[in-house]
């Protein structure tokens, strides 16, 4: 924020203005979505990042509201009682009429107040809530759709603690907003809204359409076909047409309707009938070091616990380099062709072509970590890595005793020579652990696990047609690791942050992605990233960048190019990458991170701020004079040591060097620099005008 302050005078802290006094206007924020305090998906990193920043805004008069999940309670949550006042009051009014909440404090950055409501404790309202459910809005929702059920029980829930807390809180003026995310939360928003609650500001968010996801997930040819869908068929026909409704209905009764994405914003248009009033982009709490080359280190720390996992995958085929190999994954919610799990192997297949005909020296091993069902570890993948650990081991040993030799030789005064150092024992010792490691029979394993429907599984059937089955003589390897990461594995024991910091490049191609995190996380961690123009990531970075591959995001077409043409763009980029130097990987690598600030919640917060101002003012018309508003701008120009046209390798890799060339480069200065930037320094706009001259 320092940063803005200077270069422009305005910033998200200065809009915070009335923040700072929240306690005398007698300002809350109550959030609500069926993600807090219990992970799930992206709108939990949503929420969960942006914690921080909304509690500069409103400190102790940020609640969040979600269902009680008591498999994740104990570890998200402290559970506490609240202070006397209106919170308190109001939750023991509905425990004493038998409703199960929780309070507590979130266990994340922020600390934030939780209310969590137990829905098992009023099932018995189920069908009374139903009923009102349909007179005041004719939506009825089937007994046997259990989610849409709990759904409602929360949706009314919701509206009881709101008006009760608002009853509380007194006659003084009081300016309370209440955001709800996504459709399985709108029922409370509609209720607010069908009881008249006055004086509520609400604001609902969608991060995805229901109807959305569902035809994208069917192959359709869905962006072409945006303003033709006959929307109410299309969800009858999925049997959603109920939960259609919900989203539909709180997407019109809100004050303010937001998205994450132009992309999504033109599909809610379409598909909700309703045009968002505001995009708000999705951020991270983006961690600052001290050091710019701090993350650079981390690379090199995480990369080698990876090359230890593939010294043990590979065991018996391990003839590449590790130094020319590049480690390049995809993860997420498996959903194959929404998130271009599918175009990634095809291009994986003519990456391996493309490596094979250049002769390349360079190996890529693939990651794919989506979670499927399994039924245990694959029993070569843990085979693998006792191998590798024994070899290591009698390595370790070995070394220790050859020290302890030439010590003691030393000390004699005599200098150590060959059979004095490495006896006849130690070298039947090493025999027995290397032959272990070169018989194998069959190839390394392209899945860690055995998957429980194996036959039908689209990752590995895709992987089968493509003939990916990392033999020796692919240069292209590939992994599935059908479980999220966790640092307590026998395989890869690292968590999910760890083991992106040690990869060379993240690729997402997908089809359905109203933001997409996972390329943005890379982003932040200082590693390239490939994304489409059909991701509200993508579009974003295009939007705020003026050449975003020479900053390590490369935006592959899937919107105007058939899907020929974007696996070969996308193979094209993934061979352009292999031909970078390690020099050339490092200076990208800084430019990517130089990034961070653009995915910033202090930069993009002004987003949901603005949301928020403008519920407000809804309902709240006499507050118009007092709110400033900002007109953000954000964007980054070329690296300044990037040629205009460069003269060798693509325009949007950097500049090519060999490993070895001297030194005395643009680039090397771009690396001082880089080196030296403290984050005040980087050239980074935000741009602001009061409310006065917008239209
Ligand atoms: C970081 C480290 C360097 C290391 C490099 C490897 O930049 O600071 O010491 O050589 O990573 O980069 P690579 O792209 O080959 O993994
Ligand atoms: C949605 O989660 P998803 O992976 O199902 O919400 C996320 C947070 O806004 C978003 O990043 C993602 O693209 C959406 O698809």
């Amino acid at each position: 924020a320092s940063t803005l302050k200077m270069l422009e005078g305005i910033t998200f802290e200065n809009c915070l203005d009335d923040g700072i006094h929240c306690y005398q206007t007698n300002k809350w924020l109550i959030e609500v979505a069926w993600e807090v305090a219990n992970k799930v998906g992206g709108i939990y990193t949503v929420i969960r990042s942006k914690v921080p920043t909304t509690k500069k805004e409103y400190g102790d008069n940020y609640i969040a509201i979600g269902p009680l999940n008591e498999s994740q309670l104990r570890t998200e949550v402290e559970i506490k009682e609240p202070e006397i006042g209106a919170l308190r009051t109001t939750i023991n009014l509905m425990r004493s009429q038998g409703v199960g909440v929780v309070y507590g404090n979130w266990l994340i950055e922020g600390y934030p107040q939780v209310v969590l409501f137990d829905l098992k404790t009023v099932s018995g309202r189920l069908a009374k809530w139903k009923a009102e459910l349909w007179e005041h809005t004719r939506i009825g929702i089937p007994d046997m759709d259990f989610e849409a059920n709990n759904t409602l029980l929360f949706g009314f829930l919701v509206e009881w603690f709101i008006g009760e807390f608002a009853h509380q809180l007194g006659s003084d003026p009081k300016f309370i907003t209440a955001h709800f995310h996504e459709w399985n939360v709108g029922v409370g928003l509609m209720m607010i809204r069908a009881r008249c609650l006055a004086k509520i500001a609400t604001i609902f968010t969608t991060h995805a359409t229901l109807l959305g996801r569902y035809l994208c997930a069917g192959q359709c040819d869905f962006y072409n076909n945006l303003d033709k869908f006959n929307i109410d068929k299309e969800a009858g026909d999925r049997g959603i047409y109920h939960r259609y409704c919900i989203e539909r209905a709180s997407a019109h009764l809100a004050h303010v309707f937001t998205t994450v994405s132009q992309i999504t914003n033109y599909e809610a248009e379409n598909l909700l009938k309703r045009k968002p009033d505001l995009v708000t982009p999705n951020g991270l709490g983006v961690k600052k070091f001290s050091a710019l080359h701090e993350f650079q280190n981390l690379h090199a720390l995480s990369k080698e616990k990876i090359n230890n996992f593939i010294r043990g995958h590979f065991y018996g085929h391990y003839d590449f380099d590790l130094d020319k190999t590049l480690y390049i994954f995809s993860a997420g919610r498996y959903e194959f062709s929404n998130k271009g799990v599918d175009m990634f192997i095809e291009s994986l297949a003519r990456l391996n072509h493309k490596l094979k005909s250049a002769q390349s020296d360079m190996t890529v091993i693939a990651f794919l970590i989506f979670p499927t069902n399994t039924a245990s570890f694959n029993v070569e993948s843990l085979k693998g890595q006792a191998i590798s650990k024994q070899l290591r081991d009698t390595v370790h040993n070995l070394q220790n005793e050859i020290g302890k030799r030439i010590y003691e030789l030393c000390l004699k005064g005599e200098l150590p020579h060959g059979d004095s150092i490495l006896r006849n024992e130690d070298l039947i010792e090493l025999k027995k652990s290397v032959y272990t490691s070169i018989q194998r029979h069959g190839l390394p394993p392209i899945c860690t696990h055995n998957v429980v429907d194996d036959a039908i599984d689209p990752i590995l059937n895709a992987l089968r047609r493509c003939q990916l089955f990392n033999n020796r003589y692919d240069r292209v390897k590939v992994i599935f690791h059908p479980e999220f990461l966790k640092s307590t594995s026998p395989l890869i024991a690292m968590d999910y942050e760890e083991f992106v910091r040690g990869c060379h490049m993240g690729v997402f191609p997908s089809y359905y992605e109203p933001w997409g995190y996972t390329p943005a996380e890379c982003t932040v961690m200082g590693i390239p990233s490939i994304t489409t123009n059909l991701s509200g990531f993508g579009c974003f970075m295009e939007e705020h960048i003026t050449d975003p591959e020479t900053y390590g995001i490369y935006i592959v077409d899937r919107r105007f190019k058939s899907s020929d043409e974007s696996c070969e763009q996308l193979a094209q980029h993934l061979y352009d990458f292999t031909t970078l130097t390690r020099r050339q990987r490092i200076i990208q690598r800084n430019r990517t991170e130089r990034l961070s600030e653009l995915l910033d919640w202090n930069t993009l917060g002004i987003y949901y701020y603005k949301a928020r101002q403008s519920a407000l003012l809804k309902v709240h018309p006499d507050m118009k004079e007092t709110l400033s508003y900002l007109q953000p701008k954000l964007r980054y120009d070329k690296p300044v040591s990037e040629p205009a046209s460069p003269s060798m390798s693509r325009s949007s890799t950097p500049r090519h060097f060999s490993d070895n060339e001297d030194s005395s480069s643009e680039d090397d200065e771009e690396l001082n620099r880089l080196n030296s930037t403290t984050n005040s320094e980087r050239s980074f706009t935000y741009l602001g005008r009061p409310k006065s001259t917008e239209n």
